[in-house]
């Protein structure tokens, strides 16, 4: 047995996510963690709201709340949308929670002493009328290079270049819109990582087991030089740059950027965890109090792998102190809503709230998980959608436990039956169903979604196939022995099926061992088809599922396209 500590990447608190965040972290680290317990690993899922940052503070504002209470709205609706969604996190913390003020006040004293800490001078934008300094992205402009109007102050989206907001033309206020704004000097803390980068490249080096993704992206930063990093900001709303209630001197009304406590908030949640359940946080995240054995593993999109790769690492390798470090990055990209982003503001694509007033959430889970996007981006498309649901779930998944268990019902008095001996038929098709077990298996260890999927279909497929050459409702007119033996291997493979399926779809894979196996199963992931083909007792008593899985038709999907959004919108 393993112990393996899993984070996902942490959802910003403001708006409700899409579904292009959930299959981002969130949900192939909920598939992957529901598989290692299945093995009988010790599983730690984490995550939390990312709460600090001007998107929280402007996305108060415009709901008319103070920041503090629009976040403790917030996460308690994003926890209750992940609940609905099967995200089975051990816990779903706050970085704005006391546990990560304390941990990552702790880790800044030890950076300080350390060494890694320096206080400089830096040209900030204040805004008059805002009555607050303004983060790059929220100074906008005319670009200098190509004439682009809302070009941003870190960036122009139009020309991609790089920008410095004293760089904009007519630089304005995002905020208030007001051109009253300028240059004002204020002191910041930086972060030497350039004192780190023999130890990182040292370290990223080592990673040979890294998707390409990850390690072109980290290595890209560590070669274009790794500059010291500002993790300081002129903002109320954050932890504050203090140690022990004693505000760093010159640093009042400042706080950390919001990047610096946002993955201490794994070790912040997992204190939540412990704090609320009496667990051991240690256990998890201390290399000197029982973590040595720990693998951890990391799920984002790949934006946030630089963060992950440079910045959480310096800060943990740079405290001195033993912390755990991340041993696998699952990066994603993107997946897109008809080939272009989803947008909250542009009202594009289906968010998570919406999505579970369609469907339930298993719907989702299959297409955004046999959808993930993996090795490239992926995109969303109603079609693509249907089609999933319908040929994937409905007609090969679903179809078999109905099927079975109606028959089972009608000819078999609702009970698993007795009597009549496995032959070469079933013989075949565990022998086949062992490959596939295997390369299932296999799929999933390496944290592959597309292809487990992919996998777990063929598996369904040899199931139907199954019964299509045993055809028990033919077989039992001449010989009910015979058919009752097939069809209690047939609910077998449906408990079994149900078992590979749970990581993907959880609701339904309960569902199905419940109607089939209600007195229990090992729900454990199974050694081998073999041993899973005899795991129900003869006689005992089985029900029949509701349909599992409703085909959708093309009115809803038009329908649901014009609400939406689709190519045309
Ligand atoms: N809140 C998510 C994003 O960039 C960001 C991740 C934090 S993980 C510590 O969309
Ligand atoms: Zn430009």
């Amino acid at each position: 047995m393993a112990r393996i500590l899993i984070t996902s990447a942490l959802p910003y608190i403001n708006g409700i996510k899409h579904l292009g965040n959930l299959v981002g972290s969130m949900l192939p680290a909920d598939a992957y963690a529901r598989f290692a317990r299945s093995r009988g690993h010790e599983v730690m899922l984490i995550c939390a709201t990312d709460e600090h940052g001007t998107p929280a503070e402007l996305a108060a504002h415009e709901a008319g709340l103070p920041v503090e209470d629009y976040c403790a709205q917030m996460h308690e609706v994003q926890k209750g949308l992940g609940l609905r969604f099967g995200l089975s996190f051990d816990w779903f913390g706050r970085s704005h929670s006391s546990q990560n003020h304390d941990i990552t006040q702790h880790l800044y004293k030890k950076l300080d002493e350390n060494g890694l800490l320096e206080e400089v001078t830096t040209r900030q934008v204040y805004s008059i009328d805002d009555g607050r300094f303004l983060p790059d992205r929220y100074v906008i402009g005319t670009c200098p290079h190509c004439g682009y109007e809302r070009a941003r102050g870190d960036q122009c989206e139009s020309c991609t270049r790089v920008l410095d907001p004293t760089d904009l033309i007519g630089p304005r206020s995002a905020v208030s819109g007001s051109t009253r704004i300028e240059i004002r000097e204020s002191k910041h803390l930086f972060l030497r990582q350039s004192l780190m980068v023999d130890r990182l490249r040292t370290w990223i080096d080592s990673k040979t087991d890294w998707p390409l993704l990850v390690t072109s992206i980290a290595k890209k930063w560590l070669d274009e030089g790794l500059n010291d990093r500002g993790i300081t900001r002129d903002l109320n709303w954050g932890i504050p740059v203090a140690y022990k209630g004693e505000v760093r001197p010159g640093f009042e009304g400042k706080v950390f950027y919001v990047w610096f406590d946002a993955p201490i908030e794994y070790i912040g949640a997992t204190m939540e965890w412990a704090d609320a359940t009496g667990g051991d946080w240690r256990r998890w995240w201390r290399e000197d109090q029982g973590a040595g054995d720990v693998r951890y593993i990391q799920f984002m999109g790949k934006d946030n792998v630089p963060f992950h790769t440079v910045g959480f690492p310096v800060t943990l390798f740079g405290s001195g102190e033993p912390w755990k470090v991340v041993d696998y990055i699952k990066g994603l990209n993107w997946m897109n809503y008809y080939g272009g982003k989803f947008s909250t503001s542009g009202k594009r694509g289906v968010f998570m709230d919406h999505a579970l007033e369609l469907l339930p959430a298993d719907y989702w889970r299959w297409y955004l998980l046999a959808n993930a996007p993996e090795s490239d981006d992926s995109n969303f498309t109603w079609e693509q959608f249907q089609s999933a649901i319908n040929r994937d779930l409905a007609d090969v998944f679903g179809n078999f436990v109905n099927r079975v268990a109606k028959f089972c019902a009608a000819r078999f008095d609702a009970k698993v039956p007795e009597g009549g001996d496995y032959g070469p038929l079933e013989l075949e098709t565990i022998a086949a169903l062992e490959t596939r077990l295997g390369a299932l298996t296999g799929h999933m260890e390496a944290m592959e979604f597309r292809k487990s999927a992919q996998e777990l279909r063929a598996i369904w497929v040899t199931g139907n196939e199954y019964l299509q050459k045993a055809a028990p409702w033919t077989v039992f007119k001449a010989d009910s022995v015979a058919a009752g033996a097939s069809i209690r291997f047939a609910l077998n493979l449906g408990v079994l099926f149900a078992t590979l399926a749970r990581p993907f779809v959880p609701e339904t894979a309960d569902r199905v061992a419940g109607a089939l196996a209600p007195g229990g199963t090992a729900s454990g992931w199974p050694e081998s088809v073999a041993d899973a083909a005899a795991q129900l007792s003869p006689g005992a008593a089985i029900s029949v599922p509701e349909v599992l899985f409703a085909k959708l038709d093309d009115e809803q999907i038009a329908s649901w396209k014009a609400r939406f959004g689709g190519e045309d919108a």
